[in-house]
């Protein structure tokens, strides 16, 4: 007997049905973070790095992509050890510029159409995000909430520019592209006025959607944060700005996991949010201290989102996307470790026997509930994980980190 039919026994015997759960894990597509690649530092000119923005990526591991060919090539090693079908999630930084100098506030598809095309070769969906870091106009910490006109609606055009790019994305690819709003906009220090970069805030969201897309194409997300490096005092696009937005406009609502205070719970946020916001863009991330952006683990955090989004039926309502940037370990690993953890928890929560749970928790039975719940995380979880990565032909177990060793001995490792 194989591993798998005894594990599928065990949970058969609790009521659960693995081949059901494997069927479901296999339609669920997560957002693969370009920015993992090469530290968030795009390609717009030669030697592009990441500054300003309140974030930050740390280490300096060797073999970093230096260019687009480079982050493709990396993105297909990744892609090739992870279970399942997926989208790239793209920023705008890392437009294809071909050697010709164009503004952010000026792209237009022609400088994403080399991506669009590497997406539909791999049967990939993308995803979208404007870029407001690592640019002259964001260099004093405000974009589209700046009291200064230009460069507010320089970022205003930015924004505009992407939606449209995006739309044309979601038209070729078949698959809407997520456009995901998030902002560096905040203080170091104490603002006395914390109300006027919120009113200019919320007015150039508005001038950015007042061009309405069919959401078959596009749909927008706007992402809080709670303090990044240099606004520890004070972040505009807080979240309570931003649910107030998504509520009112009917936005999605960006969560990521690495934006509250340590001791919030996401997983708590997620039942309560849609059920005033029609769908959520995840940011699976993993906050540590003063940083919001290691890789994910299978961590308790990481296995609770899961577990509301399948209780709560809220697969389809969920767009899942990662968010962190290690530059201390082999990137490609770090992609592959964490797309692979966030779909784990996934599969842990579809493996769940939901209904039984429900039904003792309505009869009041709360020692049978935490029983339950407790003896359920010593099933054969592994055994059914590597069933997954075998029919969706990936390697099982660590076999991944042997591939990524030898790519980063014969290619990685010529990249000085
Ligand atoms: C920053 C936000 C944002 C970025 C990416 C690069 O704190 O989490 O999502 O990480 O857009
Ligand atoms: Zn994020």
């Amino acid at each position: 007997m194989s591993a798998y039919s005894n594990a599928a026994e065990l949970y058969a015997q609790s009521g659960i049905d693995t081949e059901a759960a494997l069927t479901r894990l296999a339609d669920i597509s997560i957002s693969l973070h370009c920015w993992q690649g090469d530290d968030v530092g795009g390609f717009e000119k030669e030697g592009s790095e990441l500054s300003g923005g309140g974030i930050q990526a740390t280490g300096n591991y060797p073999g970093k992509a230096r260019t687009i060919s480079e982050l493709r090539a990396d993105l297909e090693k990744a892609l090739s050890l992870i279970p399942g079908r997926h989208r790239l999630n793209l920023h705008a930084c890392y437009a294809d510029l071909g050697g010709k100098t164009s503004d952010r506030n000026a792209y237009t598809v022609a400088q994403f159409q080399s991506w669009i095309d590497w997406c539909r070769d791999r049967k990939l969906g993308m995803d979208f995000n404007p870029s407001y870091f690592s640019h002259p106009l964001a260099a004093d910490g405000f974009t589209l909430s700046s009291k200064d006109d230009g460069i507010r609606n320089f970022w205003i055009e930015h924004g505009i520019a992407c939606r449209r790019i995006a739309a044309e994305a979601g038209r070729q690819l078949g698959s809407p592209a997520i456009t995901n709003f998030w902002i560096p906009d905040g203080s170091k220090d104490l603002p006395v006025d914390r109300t006027s970069p919120r009113r200019r805030l919320e007015q150039s969201l508005d001038v950015i959607f007042s061009e309405k897309f069919d959401p078959a194409l596009t749909r927008d997300a706007v992402e809080s944060k709670l303090f990044g490096i240099g606004s520890e005092s004070y972040v505009v696009g807080s979240h309570e700005f931003y649910m107030g937005y998504a509520v009112t406009r009917q936005k999605l609502l960006c969560l990521d996991a690495g934006h509250f205070h340590p001791t919030e719970s996401l997983a708590d946020k997620i039942s309560s949010v849609l059920q005033f916001v029609p769908e959520i863009l995840l940011h699976v991330s993993r906050g540590v201290r003063w940083d919001s952006d290691h890789v994910v683990l299978l961590d308790d955090p990481t296995r609770a989102i899961a577990e509301e989004i399948v209780r709560g039926g809220f697969v389809e309502r969920t767009h899942f996307g990662l968010d962190y940037f290690d530059a201390s370990i082999n990137r490609i690993a770090a992609w592959v470790i964490g797309t692979r953890n966030a779909l784990k928890a996934l599969l842990l929560a579809l493996l769940e026997p939901t209904t039984t749970l429900r039904a003792i928790e309505e009869s009041g039975d709360f020692t049978s509930r935490l029983a339950l719940l407790e003896e359920l995380k010593t099933l054969p979880i592994g055994a059914v994980w590597d069933e997954f990565c075998r029919r969706q032909n990936v390697p099982v177990g660590a076999a991944w980190l042997a591939e990524v060793k030898t790519y980063e001995r014969t290619v990685l490792a010529s990249r000085v």
